[in-house]
């Protein structure tokens, strides 16, 4: 069951570039800057009322988002929802609805969450993750 919006992945070139626009302009605060290593991101988390961006920067050549930024796009990312009954449980509903799963299994992710992401294929094309405490 999806109680909220956890966050929006943001992809961006540089958070040291994007920074000044989301604190300087929007007025928002980066709380915490962490790498992501499997995912070969470094994040940038800012507070908006209960919902958080993450800024996600590539850190290597052969990073996900890199590549997503290499085919021209840029700005939302993926929408992460939170899931209160546990994101293995929200997977095997997924999996019985016909969506298609990226992970299989929750994984760690940044703050500490259990994340698991959607193939956007099957979810209206919105590259969707899942995320408990
Ligand atoms: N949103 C919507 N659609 C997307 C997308 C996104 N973010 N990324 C890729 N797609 C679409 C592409 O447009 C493409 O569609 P077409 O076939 O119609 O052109 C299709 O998905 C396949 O894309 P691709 O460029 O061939 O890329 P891959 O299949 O190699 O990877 C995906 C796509 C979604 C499986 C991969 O990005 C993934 O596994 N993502 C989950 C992990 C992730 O995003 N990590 C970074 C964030 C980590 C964090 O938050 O900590």
């Amino acid at each position: 069951k999806i109680s909220r919006i956890e966050h929006l992945g943001i992809a961006v070139q540089s958070i040291e570039e994007a920074l000044p626009y989301f604190e300087n302009v929007l007025g928002l605060k980066c709380y915490a800057v962490e790498e992501v290593a499997d995912q070969k991101v470094k994040t940038a988390f800012l507070k908006c009322g209960e919902v958080k961006l993450e800024l996600l920067e590539p850190t290597s050549p052969d990073s996900t988002i890199q590549k997503w930024l290499d085919k021209g796009n840029h700005g939302v990312h993926h929408v992460a929802f939170c899931i209160e009954d546990g994101v293995s449980n929200a997977l095997a509903e997924c999996e019985s609805k016909g969506v298609r799963l990226i992970d299989k299994a929750p994984r760690p992710g940044a703050e500490k969450l259990n994340i698991a992401f959607l193939h956007p294929k099957s979810t209206c094309g919105i590259l969707t993750e899942l995320c408990e405490k």
